[in-house]
């Protein structure tokens, strides 16, 4: 059976284990949007990811294995562009991951956080990840020292956003790209499902993550920076006129709506040659 080498190395017993810094990383990253570049090009650029967005460093054994799941519908260009630099970047900090994308079907209003508990639930059936990354599509880190790992506290890694001059816009801000370990994710009961249409949801998880106790972490501000590539607002995901009653009242709802309790079929799914794609059902507003 044909094997290339680096596949064959990663079969060998006595791979040591990756360090515990990279020293592939090197810090600053020119985000600029590339709008000539096609999808193949990406794909060739990417040679040593496997089928499905899955990746491990091919010399050592990683030490952190991530998922990354990423709320989707209708942004292609959005996510070439992100598959284009996400791959290297976690490539460089020798991370074994997986990249998830989460396709909602149909033209009902959007619903991002219940697409993460979607995303969390199928991307473990297919490992047991230490950390995972719920991921903007439209997010772009601009700094390989931001780590894709998970901290003691669930994280908010996207602390300095340029469509918010890279501040912070308020201290419990939980949106954009977070982390959390399995055992974080259960303990906030994963994030609420009715929260249908743009806003609010991001601010419910951050209240969870109070509610169980814990705290939100976060990298540097001149680590944890991310380009958002510029975009109108989306079809099907106009502001959800419910969201400040809702947030409201997340430690009424925490406990009873969460990942436990979320209902959806798969439509399909496809191991594409740089992401997973799972295309799903969610349901609408009843
Ligand atoms: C902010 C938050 C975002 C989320 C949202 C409110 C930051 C940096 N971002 O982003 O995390 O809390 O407000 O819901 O704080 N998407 C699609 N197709 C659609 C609609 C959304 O793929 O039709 C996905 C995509 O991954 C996108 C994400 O959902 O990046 C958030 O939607 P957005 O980019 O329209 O929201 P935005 O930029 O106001
Ligand atoms: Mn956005």
């Amino acid at each position: 059976r044909h094997m290339n080498f680096a596949a064959t190395l990663r079969h060998f017993p006595v791979l040591p284990s990756c360090p515990k810094t990279s020293p592939l990383i090197s810090g600053p990253i020119d985000v600029t949007v590339p709008l000539e570049l096609s999808l193949e090009e990406v794909e060739k650029e990417n040679n040593f990811v496997e089928l499905g967005g899955r990746y491990r460093p091919p010399y050592c054994v990683a030490r952190y294995r991530t998922a990354i799941i990423i709320p989707f519908r209708n942004r292609d260009l959005h996510l070439k562009i992100f598959l284009h630099y996400i791959h290297p970047l976690l490539q460089r900090q020798q991370l074994n991951y997986g990249i998830y994308v989460i396709n909602q079907a149909g033209n009902y209003s959007f619903n991002r956080a219940k697409l993460m508990n979607v995303g969390f639930w199928e991307a473990m059936l297919e490992e047991t990840w230490d950390c995972v990354f719920f991921h903007d599509v439209d997010l772009i880190p601009e700094d390989d020292r931001n780590i894709y790992i998970c901290d003691d506290n669930p994280k908010h890694a996207s602390i300095a956003v340029n469509k918010f001059n890279y501040i912070l816009p308020y201290s419990t801000c939980f949106g954009g790209v977070s982390a959390l370990t399995p055992s974080q994710f259960y303990r906030i009961n994963g994030f609420p499902n009715n929260y249908w249409g743009w806003g609010g949801e991001d601010d419910d998880v951050a209240t969870r993550v109070f509610l169980a106790g814990m705290k939100i972490s976060r990298p540097a501000q001149h680590i944890g920076r991310y380009k958002m590539i510029k975009h109108q607002s989306d079809l099907g995901n106009t502001p959800n006129p419910k969201r400040f009653d809702m947030i409201a009242k997340t430690k009424q709802t925490w406990m009873k709506d969460g990942w436990s309790t979320t209902e959806y079929k798969v439509i399909s799914k496809e191991y594409h040659p740089l992401y997973t794609n799972i295309t799903v059902n969610i349901g609408t507003i009843d």
